[in-house]
């Protein structure tokens, strides 16, 4: 599964300069007989298989000698959830080993033990935790610096400010009668921040009013917000 995701855009790039490496280990490799047997029944009994402790115990260990520095991180459902800025975070260990569990998951013991982080992508059950490792190596390795080339970084990105990106427009000006907003023409780039920035409060507000309820807002965002409840004040007075 992980291979082909190697194989595009800006993580293919990022591996051709070695800026990241990925490597894979194969948990049946470290499974003992010749059965390879790497999953158990569960002890209490109920339906699924549980993946034993020791070919993952072996696998990580591993791993640990290739890159000691590396933090070990186990991908379930129970896991911290995953965002921007513990995308960022993760930029900046030395390393990362992911767990990657299939079945019901993984025997509790490696957890306790072997294992430095839990981290959730979301609250669904997968049928394994390998798409969650490639979203992580996705969104952390944007971090890293030259990464996104030229001035493009993720500073601007969405969630950096606690706000959702700006819509975005380019060619053609005119899209089905649709034209792009013409302060985005004007070359003023005062006015195309201060555009930029309405726009990002305005989709955060109709779309993720949560964040903004957690975001501590700066004068000029506080001042945009005052100005559109004035503005519903007076449509309500009317
Ligand atoms: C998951 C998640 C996830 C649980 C059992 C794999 C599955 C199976 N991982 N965020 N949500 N994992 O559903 O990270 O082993």
């Amino acid at each position: 599964m992980i291979q082909p995701f190697l194989e595009h855009g800006i993580i293919r790039q990022a591996i051709k300069r070695n800026q990241i490496s990925v490597s894979t280990i194969d948990v049946r490799s470290f499974a003992k007989g010749k059965q390879k047997v790497t999953d158990d029944k569960p002890y209490g009994g109920g339906s699924g298989m549980v993946m034993k402790p020791e070919p993952l115990a072996g696998a990580i260990t591993s791993a640990k000698i290739k890159t000691p520095e590396s933090k070990t991180i186990l991908l379930s459902p129970q896991g911290k959830p995953f965002n921007q800025k513990l995308a960022r975070k993760l930029a900046d260990t030395g390393g990362l080993i992911f767990i990657c569990g299939r079945y019901e998951g993984v025997d509790e013991r490696i957890s306790s033990s072997l294992i430095d982080d839990e981290i959730s992508i979301g609250d669904y059950v997968m049928t394994g935790g390998e798409l969650a490792a490639m979203i992580i190596i996705d969104a952390v390795t944007r971090f890293i610096p030259g990464i996104l080339g030229g001035e493009n970084s993720a500073e601007k990105d969405s969630f950096e400010n606690g706000l959702l990106e700006h819509a975005h427009f380019t060619r053609p000006r005119v899209f089905e009668g649709d034209e792009v907003p013409e302060v985005l023409l004007s070359g003023n780039h005062g006015e195309i921040e201060n555009w930029r920035l309405e726009s990002s409060l305005m989709r955060t507000l109709m779309k993720r009013p949560d964040l903004l309820k957690k975001k501590p807002l700066n004068l000029s965002e506080i001042e945009i917000l005052k100005k559109w409840g004035r503005n519903i004040e007076e449509i309500l007075r009317t």
